[in-house]
């Protein structure tokens, strides 16, 4: 790792009002509970500029609440900086992953690694699907799949 100490991940989906908070919110849940907060760096980010500055979904903000946990993020989008600040750059689907293939290309020194989210699923959910248009059991898949991910990620990362 580039900090043989600190790792850093940011959570990545389309708007950064959904799916990458509960991923960012559930793994800075996990991170404090097992006192390993000194070791990581943790954001989230949108590939587009949709709703910078807005806080997650209602949706997204009581399905997390639902599970005990609390989010003050407001989002914002990748910036080329976070190429080369962050050891992984998560994402959620194919379409972001090219999105952050594309962006990657347009930065100078691209350490980052890009993975999709679901490539840490135990149960091989490769894809976490936007629910902006779906319902609160939409929501709750997401926050499983993100769940089982995260722990997986947080015992090893690839
Ligand atoms: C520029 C034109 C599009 C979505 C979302 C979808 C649609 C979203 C959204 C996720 C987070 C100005 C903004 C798409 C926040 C907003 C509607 C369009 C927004 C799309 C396709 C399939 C499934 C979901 N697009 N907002 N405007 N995801």
């Amino acid at each position: 790792m580039a900090s043989g100490e600190v790792k850093s991940v940011l959570f990545v989906c389309l708007g950064n009002i959904c799916r990458s908070p509960i991923a960012e919110a559930i793994f800075k849940k996990l991170v404090t509970d097992g006192n390993v907060q000194n070791k990581w760096m943790i954001d989230s980010g949108a590939v587009s500029d949709w709703n910078v500055g807005r806080s997650p979904d209602a949706r997204a903000l009581s399905c997390l609440r639902n599970h005990g946990i609390v989010t003050a993020h407001k989002a914002r989008q990748v910036t080329q900086d976070d190429f080369v600040t962050f050891d992984y750059m998560l994402c959620m689907d194919e379409s972001n992953l090219r999105d952050l293939q594309r962006k990657s290309k347009q930065v100078k020194n691209c350490t980052a690694k890009i993975e999709l989210l679901g490539t840490y699923d135990p149960q091989n959910q490769r894809i976490i699907e936007d629910p902006y248009y779906g319902n609160d059991e939409d929501f709750e898949t997401v926050y499983e799949q993100c769940l089982r991910c995260c722990k997986a990620f947080l015992e090893k990362p690839h």
